[in-house]
C-alpha cells in the first residue's frame, strides 16, 4: 500500500494542482487549416453543385456480412483496454507535461505544455520538480508523479490490446470479414468524399444497414482505425523504448525522433478519442438499438436488448477503473509483479539482447539537459567536493577475487572512452550529452567476479526522494555490454555537482534512473534480491518503477 503521509503528499497530492495547457500558435493554426479545408470544400461544393450522389449499397447479403461472437469480443475488449491505455498515458504524460519534435527537450521548445509553470533559470529545476498532477477522475491512477504505477496498468493493457489485435486480424482474414473493412476498389475514396460532403452539411446520406456492408466513409475510417491508428499507436510507443533507440537509431526517425514519436504517440491518442467520440455519436444518431444488436449480440434485430447488454458493458469497464484505482493504492507492489512477471521473460528474450550501438555527432550534443535527482546533503560528499574529489576514494568490493579503493586519478589510468548517446528518462524527455570514462568492463575485469556475482550494485552518497541511500543495479552480463561507462566527463568536462560528480553509470540501453549520480562505492552481489527491499533500486522499491526498464 502507499502510505499517504506528508512525504508522500508532498509529493502526489501538491498544493499546486492548477491544470493549464498552452498550444504553440503555430501549431494551432496548423490544426485549424487541416479542419477546416476539406470542411469548406464540402461547403463550397454543396453551395455550388448540391449534395452529391452516393451509390446505394447493396442489402444483399452476398459475401461476409453480420458479426460473428469473435468480433462482438474483440470490440469490448479494444474498448476496455484502450480506455485503459489512455488513462495510464495521460498518468505517465503529466509526469513530463511537455511535448517536443526535438530530442534536446530544452524548456520554451515544446509545441504543447500542461503546466502553468515556466523553468525557472536562477535555480536547480529537476524533471521531478517539473511534473504536474492529474485528477484520477481522468487518469490512472492519477495525482502526481504515480508514473511506477502508471506503467505498470500501460504494458499490462498493451499487451492485452495486442493479443486482442494477434486474435482478431488472422481471423477477419480467414473468414472474409475483412472485406467489410479493407477497401477493395478505388471508387471507394470519391464515394467516401461525398459522403463526408453530406456529412458536412449536416445532412445524413443514405444510411445502409451495418449488419451488410458500411457506407465508403465508415469503411475506410474503420480502415484506418485497424490498420492504421492501432499500429501507428504500438510503433510510435515502440519508438520511445532506449533499448530500440540505441540499437535501431533510424527507426525513431520515421516519426521524426524521440520525442516526435512521444508527441505522435499522443496525438494518436487524440485521434482515438476523437474516433470515440464520433463514432458513438453516430451509433446513436443511425438507429441505435439496431446497431447495439450489431455489435453486442451479433444479431440484426431491433430489440432492446443488445442496448441494455452495451450499457452494462460499458458499466464493466467503468468499473474497472474504480477496480484499478483502487488496487493502484492498495496493492502497487503487485501490479509491479504482475507486470514484470510478463514483461521480463518477454525483454530478456527480445530487446535485452541488443547492445547498445550509437552514433550521435557532436553537433547533436543537446543544449540543456534537464537535471534529475536529488543533491547529496551528505557531508562527506560536500567536504570531498569542496576539494575537487582529490581525497575521494570509490570502494568496489563485494564477491569480487581483488577488492580495490581507486581515487579518480586511479581511475583515469585505467583508459577512456567516449561515447554520444542519448539518455531516455522515465518520465519522457531525452537528451544527447557526450560521456567519458572508464568502460565497466574493464572495471569488471579489474576486480574479478567471483562466478557466484550475477549483480552489480551502485551506492550513491545522494538520497532517494523517500530518503534513504540512493542504489540501483544492474546484470554483470549488461554492464559487460559496450558503452556502460563509468563516467567522470561530461561533454568533455569534469562531471559537475548536478549532473552526478564525481562518477555516474551511464547504461545506455536502460531508462534514466538505472544510471546512479554521485557514485559512492560498487558491490558486486548475486542478486538483486539482496538489496533494499530487492526490487532493483531505489525507484523500483519506493516508486515501484521496472528492474528491466528497456522501455
Ligand atoms: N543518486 C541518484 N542518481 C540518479 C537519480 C537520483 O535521484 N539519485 N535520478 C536518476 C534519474 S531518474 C535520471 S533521469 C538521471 C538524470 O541524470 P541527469 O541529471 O544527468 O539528467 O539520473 C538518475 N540517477
Ligand atoms: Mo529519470
Amino acid at each position: 500500500m502507499i502510505p499517504f503521509d506528508a512525504a508522500h503528499r508532498a509529493v502526489h497530492y501538491p498544493p499546486d494542482r492548477r491544470f493549464r495547457v498552452w498550444i504553440r500558435p503555430s501549431f494551432v493554426a496548423g490544426v485549424a487549416v487541416l479542419i477546416f479545408a476539406p470542411l469548406v470544400f464540402a461547403w463550397g461544393q454543396a453551395a455550388i453543385f448540391g449534395l452529391p450522389y452516393i451509390l446505394p449499397i447493396s442489402e444483399a447479403p452476398a459475401g461476409p456480412h453480420g458479426f460473428p461472437l469473435w468480433i462482438c469480443y474483440a470490440h469490448f475488449f479494444n474498448f476496455l483496454f484502450l480506455m485503459m491505455l489512455v488513462r495510464s498515458g495521460l498518468s505517465i504524460l503529466m509526469d513530463h507535461p511537455r511535448l517536443y519534435f526535438n530530442d534536446d527537450c530544452t524548456p520554451g521548445t515544446e509545441w504543447i505544455r500542461f503546466t502553468p509553470l515556466r523553468v525557472p533559470k536562477d535555480r536547480v529545476w529537476t524533471a521531478k520538480d517539473d511534473a504536474r498532477y492529474i485528477s484520477p477522475v481522468f487518469a490512472l491512477p492519477g495525482y502526481r508523479h504515480t508514473i511506477g504505477v502508471a506503467r505498470s496498468w500501460h504494458f499490462i493493457d498493451v499487451y492485452g490490446f495486442i493479443v486482442t489485435g494477434l486474435i482478431f486480424i488472422p481471423l477477419l482474414f480467414i473468414t472474409g470479414q475483412w472485406k467489410r473493412v479493407v477497401p477493395t476498389s478505388w471508387t471507394m475514396l470519391p464515394q467516401a468524399w461525398n459522403t463526408f460532403v453530406h456529412y458536412a452539411n449536416f445532412h445524413f446520406p443514405p444510411e445502409p444497414n451495418g449488419f451488410y456492408g458500411y457506407n465508403a466513409l465508415q469503411h475506410l475510417v474503420y480502415f484506418a482505425a485497424i490498420f492504421l491508428f492501432a499500429p501507428l499507436s504500438i510503433f510510435a510507443g515502440a519508438a520511445m523504448s532506449p533499448a530500440m533507440v540505441n540499437r535501431f537509431p533510424l527507426f525513431p526517425r520515421l516519426f521524426g525522433g524521440r520525442q516526435g514519436a512521444r508527441s505522435i504517440h499522443f496525438l494518436m491518442m487524440l485521434a482515438w478519442c476523437a474516433y470515440l467520440i464520433v463514432h458513438v455519436t453516430l451509433v446513436a444518431l443511425t438507429g441505435f438499438e439496431r446497431n447495439m444488436n450489431h455489435i453486442v449480440l451479433g444479431t440484426d434485430s431491433s430489440r432492446p436488448l443488445g442496448m441494455i447488454l452495451g450499457f452494462a458493458g460499458i458499466a464493466v469497464v467503468i468499473a474497472t477503473w474504480v477496480v484499478a484505482h483502487y488496487a493502484s493504492w492498495k496493492f502497487p507492489r503487485l501490479l509491479q509483479h504482475i507486470q514484470k512477471a510478463i514483461s521480463q521473460p518477454i525483454r530478456l528474450a527480445t530487446l535485452n539482447r541488443f547492445s547498445p550501438s550509437q552514433r550521435y555527432t557532436k553537433e547533436q550534443i543537446s543544449p540543456y539537459f534537464w537535471p534529475n535527482g536529488k543533491m547529496p546533503e551528505r557531508e562527506d560528499w560536500k567536504q570531498l567536493s569542496a576539494g575537487k574529489f582529490r581525497d575521494f576514494k570509490l570502494r568496489v568490493g563485494g564477491l569480487v577475487e581483488t577488492p580495490v579503493e581507486l581515487s579518480l586519478l586511479d581511475i583515469q589510468a585505467l583508459g577512456k572512452e567516449e561515447h554520444i548517446t542519448m539518455h531516455h528518462c522515465i518520465q519522457g524527455w531525452s537528451g544527447i550529452a557526450q560521456w567519458g570514462g572508464v568502460p565497466m568492463k574493464t572495471l569488471v575485469e579489474l576486480v574479478k567476479p567471483k562466478p557466484s556475482a550475477k549483480t552489480v550494485a551502485f551506492f550513491s552518497f545522494g538520497e532517494g526522494l523517500y530518503g534513504g541511500t540512493y542504489y540501483n543495479t544492474q546484470s554483470l552480463e549488461n554492464v559487460l555490454k559496450p558503452e556502460c561507462l563509468l563516467a567522470s566527463e561530461m561533454n568533455g568536462e569534469p562531471l559537475t555537482e548536478e549532473y552526478g560528480a564525481p562518477l555516474r553509470l551511464r547504461v545506455e540501453n536502460q531508462l534514466g534512473y538505472k544510471m546512479v549520480k554521485w557514485i559512492d562505492r560498487i558491490e558486486f552481489i548475486e542478486s538483486a534480491k539482496q538489496v533494499g527491499e530487492g526490487e532493483g533500486g531505489t525507484n523500483e522499491d519506493d516508486e515501484y518503477f521496472d528492474e528491466l526498464p528497456n522501455i
